[in-house]
Order: C-alpha cells, then structure tokens, then sequence
C-alpha cells in the first residue's frame, strides 16, 4: 500500500491528486479516535481519520446542553487501556469527557492523522483496485482520496431528530435542539417549551428551571426515573487512584459487574425490573407532591423498555408552580406558541429535546459496494451488519457502534473496543493472505441477524412501549441484547468460516470470494 501524503499538521490543506491510505477513518469520538489508536499500537501509521468538526469527541463536542453527564459511571466510560484518575464525579460531566478524550488523542500521538473540516460524503467499492474510492470534503474544497480500508466511526447518535411539527417554520420565537443548544439565547425570565422527556431532557430540565418564567414540559410517554446514586470523587480518593491503577482497574471491575448482574437484569428480567418500578415510583411520590402532576408523569410501561433514566432532581423541578406538564398530542406550532389539546400555550422558546435519527447511519455517507450496489437500499428495510460491524457485499468496511451495538444498561465503549479488535483481525487477515478484501458471508449475516432478532423479539424493547431502538418496521435495530461479556467472547476472535476473502487486484479475473481459511 503506498504511503499516505499525509499533511503533518492536522489541519493542512490535503493535495488534490488522489492518494492513497491503508485506512480512511470516519469521525474521531471514542470509537474512531479507538481505532486510530489501535493501528498505531500495531505500528500502523498509514491511516487518516476525517472529523467534520474542528476538534475531538464527537457527541461529547456536540452536546453542550446544561446539565450534560454521562449517565454510565465513568470509571466504565472510558478507554478499558486508559483509565482516568480524575474523574470528579461518579458520572462525568461532559467537558470532562471532551477534555479525556482531547487527552488521549494526544497522550497516543492521534492528532497528526486527523482532518479537521473534513467531511466523508462517498465512499465506493473499486473491485479492480480493491480499494474504496472516497469523496471528500475539505477546507478547500472536495477532493479525492483511496483506501484499501473504512472505517465508520459516526456514532449511531449524531443527527438530531426534529419532528416537523406543522407551524414551527412560523414560530417568532427561537427553536433549538437540545444537541444544538443555542448557548447565545438567554433563557433568564424567558417562557420555555421543552418537547420529549428522554436522556438529555431530564439533565437540562432542572439546569434550566430556576432561569425560566415558565417551562411547558410537552411529555408523549412518562418515562421511568431513579434516583443517581452520584457522588463527588474526593482528590484524595484520586490521588490513590494515580498511586495504585490496580485499585481503580478493580473498582472499575466492580461497577462493570454491577451493570452485568443487577442493572441488566432489572431492564430484562420482569421480576427484577418490578423492583425498579417500584423504586420509581417512590422517587416520583417523595419529590411530586402535586396529585394531578404526579398521575402525569407515572409511567405505564415495563421497566427497562425505553432507557434507564437516573436524576436526583428532575421530577423536583416540575413540582415547581412554573412548570407544567402537558400529555396532550401537539397538534401545531402557532407564530407565538405551542398548541396541544386545543390550548394554545405562547412561548418565547421551543427546546426540542427529541433525541436523533439513528437510521441515518446508512445514508450519511454514500457507500456503494460490490457490483455498486448502494447500502441504503439495501438497509432500506432495516439496517443490520454482521457482529454489528461488516456487512456482506461490502468488503474492508467497518462500522464501530454500528447497528445491535448500543446497551440499555453498560458503557458502549466497552463494546466498541471489541469491535475495533474485530476490525484489526479482519485487516490483518487481509493483508496476512494477500487478498484484496474481507466481507461477512451472506449466509453468516442472516444467520446471525435471524438469531439476534429472534431473540429481541421477545425481549421488553419490544413488549410494552415505543422507543427509538425499534424501527418503523417493528426490528430493533440498535440494541445487543445479552450480557456484554458474552459480546466481549463472541468477538474476541474472528471467526473464519463467516467470512469470505475477496481476491487482490492481481487475482481479479478468478474474482470468485474464497473462504478466509
Ligand atoms: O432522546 P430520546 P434523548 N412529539 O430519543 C420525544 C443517549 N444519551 O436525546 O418517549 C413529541 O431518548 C420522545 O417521546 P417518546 C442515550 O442513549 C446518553 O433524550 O418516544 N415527543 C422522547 O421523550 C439516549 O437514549 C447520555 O414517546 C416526541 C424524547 O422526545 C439517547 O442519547 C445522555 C416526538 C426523545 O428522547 C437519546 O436521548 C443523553 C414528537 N414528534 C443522551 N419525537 C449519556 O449520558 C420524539 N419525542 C451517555
């Protein structure tokens, strides 16, 4: 493979002859930033990661929303080869986490092979070449480049979903989404409308309520909320951490099989999920005192259907007079207001907090694969990909966080670093052989999808609620569903008899895909 002409600063202007690189990396979150530092560890230096933004960390860049945290303990939110001492909460806020990963992007000597401004726009499967040929967008302009390897670090969570409710272009007021927060508008004394009660509402809610003269909270499903157990890390308790890593590797330990044992089992299991409605329940008894509020936001699905929500003050806040929670269907938006339930309610703000389009992943970038076939026709009816990774007829293409990855109830980082090794296997499978690509056999893909699909059927994402795991074809397509040690023993080796080779340029007239072994 030839050297890549890689600019030596970041944000160098890229040639506009084609190039070539051994790996084109799509993002620099945790997933993409993960896997640059893998091909590092293994002396690979010939790979470039694009990042359409101007830095590091990708949903933690993005979402700056008050009261943003990570919701997973931090200590199990992170690299499993970098642990960070100094986390000062039990549940990271997210500079923290931007400024981790700004770290360690630099502590592995990332920032080199980072494209700022950079956006991937095509990517398509040159078989003669057994290379992807990707279309770039740069500072200066488009331009070309090739790679035997792509990855797609995206993330499943980045394009904010914004329901087009009828009227909102006419709204004379601001709109923002809770991913775009607009942190020039003063909320102070302003009357708010906040849409959705998921993950990122129930942070900003509190944060926002002593600022507003009003906040409208417009509720479709009450969801289920505990109470965090979130403590503040004393500097002594990281100075021993910084002493003894071994101590803060066993403690990360401790809470990975607290989430195994308890938490999955409370989201899967009806028996144990029980307990957890009943501790809901309290939570929301002891902090709503209001009976008509209180009914509204009472929860009447399984646990553990939507994803589990942790605050110590968000059903506090809307026990405020100046809170109200409205469960009527939003039927429009006037110039002045939201109108639900045949009331109009004026407002000065609209904050959609309506979470994002995690279909999307197949259209972001236009990938086209073997014989040109376009991959979002063919997730069309659904995305899917082998062990969440490869799909079949497209060769050296990987995808980390990619579909049937994400957790209801551990870090996804842990389940990303497993794909990355899964990733590098397959790499170095190929170059080890000296074939042209690797791609999951259509027969492994389906065997393993029926499977996983088989199984999440029956499972609570699908039994009592809607949420934005499932799709509109009624396939849940973001979730694993077991433990995460299972994921971790099922992907820790690649298994050759799901793949087949694709032949290297020089074999191409066989053109026939030979079994990895
Ligand atoms: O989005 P959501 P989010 N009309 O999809 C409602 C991750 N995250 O941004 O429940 C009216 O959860 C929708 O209603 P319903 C985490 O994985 C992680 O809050 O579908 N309402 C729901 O209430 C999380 O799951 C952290 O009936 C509409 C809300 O909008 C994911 O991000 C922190 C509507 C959307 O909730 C997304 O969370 C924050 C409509 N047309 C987030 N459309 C961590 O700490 C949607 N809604 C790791």
């Amino acid at each position: 493979m030839a050297t890549a002409q890689l600019s030596s600063n970041g944000n160098g202007a890229a040639p506009r002859t084609e190039e070539r690189v051994g790996t084109l990396i799509i993002g620099s979150g945790f997933s993409g930033l993960g896997m640059g530092i893998k091909l590092r560890s293994r002396g690979d230096e010939d790979f470039v990661i694009v990042e359409k933004a101007d830095s590091v960390a990708g949903t933690w860049r993005e979402n700056t929303y008050p009261g943003c945290a990570c919701d997973v303990p931090s200590h199990m939110y992170s690299f499993s080869f970098e642990p960070n001492p100094d986390w000062s909460q039990m549940y990271a806020p997210q500079h923290e986490i931007r400024e981790y990963l700004e770290r360690v992007t630099d502590k592995y000597d990332i920032r080199r092979h980072i494209r700022f401004h950079t956006k991937a726009v095509a990517a398509h499967w040159d078989a003669d070449a057994a290379l992807w040929r990707c279309r770039l967008e740069g500072p200066d302009g488009p331009y070309e480049i090739a790679a035997q390897f792509v990855v797609s670090a995206i993330g499943g969570l980045h394009i904010p979903s914004k329901p087009r409710f009828p009227g909102i272009e006419d709204f004379e007021g601001e709109v923002f989404h809770s991913a775009e927060w607009n942190h020039d508008y003063e909320l102070d004394g302003k009357r708010v409308a906040v849409i959705g009660t998921g993950a990122s509402a129930i942070q900003f809610v509190p944060e926002i309520m002593p600022k507003v003269a009003r906040l409208d909270l417009y509720q479709r499903t009450a969801p289920w909320v505990l109470p965090k157990v979130d403590r503040h890390i004393r500097p002594s308790e990281r100075k021993l951490y910084r002493r003894f890593p071994a101590l803060q590797r066993a403690y990360r330990w401790a809470i990975y099989w607290l989430l195994e044992l308890v938490v999955l089992n409370a989201v899967k299991g009806e028996r144990f999920g029980r307990i957890f409605e009943a501790m809901g329940r309290r939570h929301l008894a002891r902090q709503v005192s209001d009976p008509v509020k209180r009914e509204k936001l009472t929860p009447h699905f399984e646990f553990g259907c939507k994803r589990l929500l942790m605050s110590n003050d968000y059903y506090r806040s809307l026990d405020q007079p100046k809170a109200d929670v409205i469960t009527e269907p939003i039927e429009r938006v006037t110039p002045k207001g939201v109108v639900a339930g045949g009331v109009e309610r004026e407002v000065d703000a609209i904050i959609l907090a309506t979470g994002f389009d995690v279909e999307a992943m197949g259209s972001a970038v236009e990938i086209r694969g073997v014989g040109g076939r376009l991959l979002a026709d063919d997730w069309a009816d659904g995305i899917e990909a082998h062990r969440g990774t490869l799909v079949a007829g497209y060769p050296n293409l990987f995808f980390l966080m990619g579909p049937n990855t994400g957790l209801g109830h551990n870090s996804v980082v842990f389940m990303a670093e497993y794909q990355i090794e899964l990733a590098d296997q397959a790499m170095r499978a190929v170059r080890e052989r000296g074939a042209g690509g690797i791609a999951p056999k259509p027969s492994a893909q389906d065997a393993y999808n029926r499977r996983l699909q088989k199984h999440l059927a029956r499972a609570v994402w699908s039994r009592s609620c809607s949420n934005w795991y499932v799709d509109s074809r009624g396939r849940n397509i973001t979730l694993w569903p077991h433990s995460t040690w299972r994921w971790a023993l099922e992907m820790s080796r690649l298994r050759p008899s799901e793949y087949e080779l694709h032949p290297a340029p020089a074999n191409v007239p066989e053109r026939v895909p030979a079994e990895v072994a």
